[in-house]
């Protein structure tokens, strides 16, 4: 399929998407959300894929949603057309793990985009920040929700409240992003995390997945109830025999993904 907004490529067994519609810093549009959607489910669907990299370009990850789009809109137009929204969670929905790889402005829907990945890696030029509230609206794709979770309260209160940028650093010291990798290294660094991924047994990185994401959804005791149920199951596949076997073989695992 061609799409118009982003660029889609395969390094092996990992699925790149990149944000391109450099001229608005790759501000997000249904269009592109739309494409976005397709692109990962596909990737999500493709057996030969193990894990996905999302990244931006050099200068910005996504700038936020796009406010020219947006700026017009009624109340009525928002809520029954469910515009901007209508398409957001679908990176909810993908199963295998996506690294989100971001250099340069992660802003408003930008940060939130980035937040929805499974984690990220920033390159030292990133500044993450929820700038919202100068436009006089809110972060509206889980900014105030997800941004808490990730680096407390008083630094997402800071953030959203004054709308001042962090860069990676104080992004890395608040546990947004994962690690900070050089600007120039960032898709290497970033393929590199996914191709690790990507060697594990691909049903057993989806039950991690899922089981941290739990961790968002529960008390403690019904997620580590849960832990324990996907870590028995994880005794019927034939990739945890494989997985001990080698390693009391003292040899590499060859996992079948079963
Ligand atoms: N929307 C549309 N266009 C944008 C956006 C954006 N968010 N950001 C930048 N652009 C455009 C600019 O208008 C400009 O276009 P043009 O050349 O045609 O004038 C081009 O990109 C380059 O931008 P600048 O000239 O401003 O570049 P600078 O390097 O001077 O500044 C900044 C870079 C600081 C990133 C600046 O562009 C900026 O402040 N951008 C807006 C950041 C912002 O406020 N983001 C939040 C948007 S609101 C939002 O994200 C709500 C999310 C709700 C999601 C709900 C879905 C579920």
């Amino acid at each position: 399929m061609e799409y118009a907004n982003i660029l889609v490529e395969v390094q092996g067994k990992v699925g790149l998407i990149r944000l391109n519609r450099p001229k608005a810093l790759n501000a997000l549009n249904d269009e592109l959300m739309d494409e976005l959607g397709i692109a990962l489910q596909k990737f999500d669907a493709d057996e030969a894929i193990g894990c996905i990299v999302l990244t931006g370009s050099e200068k910005a990850f996504a700038a936020g949603a796009d406010i020219g789009a947006m700026a017009g809109y009624s109340y009525m137009d928002a809520y029954k057309g469910d515009y901007i929204t209508r398409n957001w969670e679908q990176i909810r929905r993908i199963r295998k793990p996506v690294i989100a790889a971001v250099a340069g402005y992660a802003l408003g829907g930008g940060c939130e985009l980035a937040m929805m990945c499974d984690f990220i890696i920033a390159a030292d030029s990133a500044k993450f920040g929820q700038p919202e509230i100068k436009l006089g609206t809110i972060p509206g794709a889980g900014g105030t929700q997800r941004l808490p979770r990730a680096v407390s309260k008083a630094k997402a209160m800071d953030l959203c409240l004054t709308a001042r940028m962090m860069d990676a650093a104080e992004a890395e010291r608040a546990g947004l992003v994962s690690r900070i990798v050089a600007a120039d290294k960032l898709i290497d660094e970033a393929i590199a995390a996914a191709t690790v991924i990507a060697g594990m047994s691909l049903p057993i990185v989806m039950m991690v997945k899922e089981s941290i994401n739990r961790a968002y959804e529960s008390t403690l005791a019904e997620g580590v109830q849960f832990e324990r149920r996907l870590f028995h199951s994880t005794f019927g596949t034939e990739d945890q025999k494989e997985g001990m076997r080698a390693f009391i073989e003292k040899r590499p695992p060859n996992f079948a993904n079963k």
